[in-house]
């Protein structure tokens, strides 16, 4: 944990930020739950089947205490919570609102901080949060309070489950999760809350589901953290904190890039998103800045693109601008695309499962089926060595780390010397890569992310302090007003379905990949033409506290959900 020491005019500022609360929220709540059981997205029997104590429960709504219902008891609640993964603008807020709703609820409840990650609860290490601290971190970037790493503060020697878990991030062993029983018991924790991606709510229904069947009085609830936008439910999980914060970072760049290439009309910029798989943020920053082109991993895998296929698409814009004149442009491409397209999917499953196997990166390349091998070997080197890197602790390919935007870079470049060379092209092709990830992790949160982590807080409290565990904390009606916001709680097993991790089949929560049917991406395809030919380029701006961009939410959720009652990012 590292202190705030200086802070900026600007985050002094934040710090004085109140975050609305719901009207339910304000005071004792009441809990009510929907008459039908819940299933999973697929495969219900065989997630029953491991996860029985925690499958099938109702979807819950929070109410304000007037009407009937369960009242929470509002006795002293003992509440650990852990930061578990990439970092997204909005966690700290998350803890404010969960530490505002203990505290609130009786001057005896304690909220404690796994330090490090879930590896924090393994190990016990933690800290008390307090209102001191607290104050530090209202409306800042970052996950610092508690950190991603563990550092110190270390109370017992369990060198070996930490060497079990070469990241932090993940439960998974039964010493693991033995461990972290141990630790609840230890501190009498009544709940305990996750903030993470699919990959830790996964493990918190891991762990809800271990925590019920032991009769452990420690219940789980998982709040939906990720910049990828991809922890989304139509059962009541709009988007996932901090999608609207990147974003917003990674559109004021975009949009800068395209007015400087605008401007010098020279250069092409090929610019990588994070996201992971889904290309959620590329969809959200190409409505928000319209570049000419815009390539989306979903659609590649729905249409079957090859590389090839990929790399003619790219071109046809390009020597068409040339034709005008114009050799310059902007093109989006999401992190995840290389696994989207067929080959290179079926080349990566294949890596996977002879890395699981324990086959070492100097080998894998000669057990590949001969098919694989020959797209394994028509990559550029730097691209086939990024493919051989450690998968991240879910056993999946570090996707940030595969220069996708160097890769064709390299193709169209062949490509446009081939066309060159017979009098198909006749302009001039200089290209520059850009990757966007990091960089829009940890910015101070949007007012939307502010606000909404704040009501996941609050949301994931009440949710324990209800007795509730294996639930997602869902805070929906985003597109209105935060006092119209509703709170409640999905059932976590709603969300999963069984995949292949590591060489095996396990319950996991699913990807929400981008719709094709959906509104953002009909958006896109109705404007995609004129903007590959023009350039309709749009700048957002940096992000808006104050004033009348302040209010805004971003456009996939308008889209997704009707414009309610405030102002789009943009007018398309
Ligand atoms: P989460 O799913 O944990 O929120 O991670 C988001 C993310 O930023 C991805 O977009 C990216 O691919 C990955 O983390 C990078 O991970 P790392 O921080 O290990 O480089």
């Amino acid at each position: 944990m590292s202190e705030v020491v200086e802070v900026s005019t600007l985050q002094r500022a934040r710090l004085a930020h109140q975050p609305p609360v719901t009207p339910t929220l304000r005071g004792r709540t009441t809990l009510r739950r929907h008459a039908h059981p819940t299933s999973s997205l697929a495969q219900p029997e065989e997630i029953e089947k491991r996860l029985p104590h925690i499958f099938g429960q109702p979807r819950v709504e929070l109410e304000a205490a007037s009407t009937a219902g369960d009242d929470a008891s509002h006795s002293p609640l003992r509440i650990g919570v852990v930061l578990s993964g990439g970092q997204a603008a909005g966690g700290h807020n998350v803890i404010a609102g969960l530490f505002d709703y203990v505290a609130a609820g009786h001057p005896h409840s304690k909220l404690y901080g796994f330090i490090g990650g879930p590896i924090g609860l393994v190990k016990g290490d933690f800290i008390v949060i307090d209102a001191p601290l607290v104050a530090k971190y209202r409306n800042q970037g970052g996950f610092d309070i508690i950190g991603a790493i563990a550092l110190h503060h270390s109370r017992v020697d369990q060198k070996n489950l930490l060497a079990e878990s070469k990241r932090a991030d993940k439960i998974e062993t039964d010493k693991q999760l033995l461990a972290s029983r141990v630790v609840c018991e230890n501190l009498a924790l009544d709940g305990l809350v996750i903030i993470g991606g699919d990959d830790s709510n996964t493990n918190a229904a891991l762990l809800a589901e271990y925590f019920k069947s032991h009769h452990l009085k420690t219940n789980v609830v998982g709040v939906p953290k990720t910049i990828d936008g991809d922890l989304k439910s139509s059962l009541g999980v709009e988007v996932s904190f901090g999608f609207d914060t990147a974003c917003m970072i990674y559109s004021e760049l975009i949009g800068n890039i395209a007015t400087d290439a605008n401007s010098s009309r020279k250069y092409y910029h090929f610019i990588r998103l994070m996201g992971r798989s889904a290309s959620h943020i590329t969809l959200e920053c190409a409505l928000q800045t319209r570049p000419n082109i815009t390539l989306i991993g979903e659609e590649v895998a729905a249409r079957k693109q090859t590389l090839s296929d990929l790399t003619n698409e790219l071109c046809h814009v390009i020597v068409e601008r040339a034709k005008a004149g114009k050799n310059f442009g902007i093109v989006l491409l999401p992190e995840g695309l290389i696994e989207f397209v067929p080959e290179v999917h079926r080349l990566i499953s294949e890596l996977n499962e002879l890395m699981a196997k324990g086959n070492s990166a100097d080998v894998v390349g000669e057990k590949l089926t001969e098919e694989s091998r020959a797209v394994f070997d028509f990559l550029p080197s730097a691209i086939r060595h990024e493919l051989l890197l450690d998968r991240d602790p879910h056993g999946n390919v570090q996707v940030s780390k595969i220069e996708t935007e160097k890769l064709f870079i390299h193709l169209v470049t062949k490509e446009l010397k081939r066309r060159k060379a017979n009098g198909q092209f006749k302009g001039s092709f200089s290209a520059m890569g850009h990757f966007f990830g990091y960089e829009g992790r940890c910015g101070l949160p949007s007012n939307f992310d502010s606000n909404y982590c704040y009501a996941l807080g609050r949301t994931a409290g009440a949710l324990l302090d209800h007795g509730l565990t294996g639930y997602m904390a869902s805070v929906s009606n985003l597109t209105a007003p935060p006092e119209q916001w509703k709170s409640g709680g999905l059932p976590l097993t709603a969300l999963m379905n069984m995949e292949r991790r590591k060489g095996k089949n396990v319950p996991v929560i699913r990807k929400a990949l981008v719709d094709l049917d959906a509104a953002p991406y009909k958006e896109l395809l109705r404007h995609r033409e004129k903007w590959a030919r023009g350039e309709h380029y749009r700048n957002p701006g940096p992000i808006q506290f104050y004033g009348p961009a302040s209010g805004e939410v971003n456009i996939t959720l308008q889209l997704e959900f009707g414009q309610a009652h405030r102002h789009p990012k943009a007018a398309l």
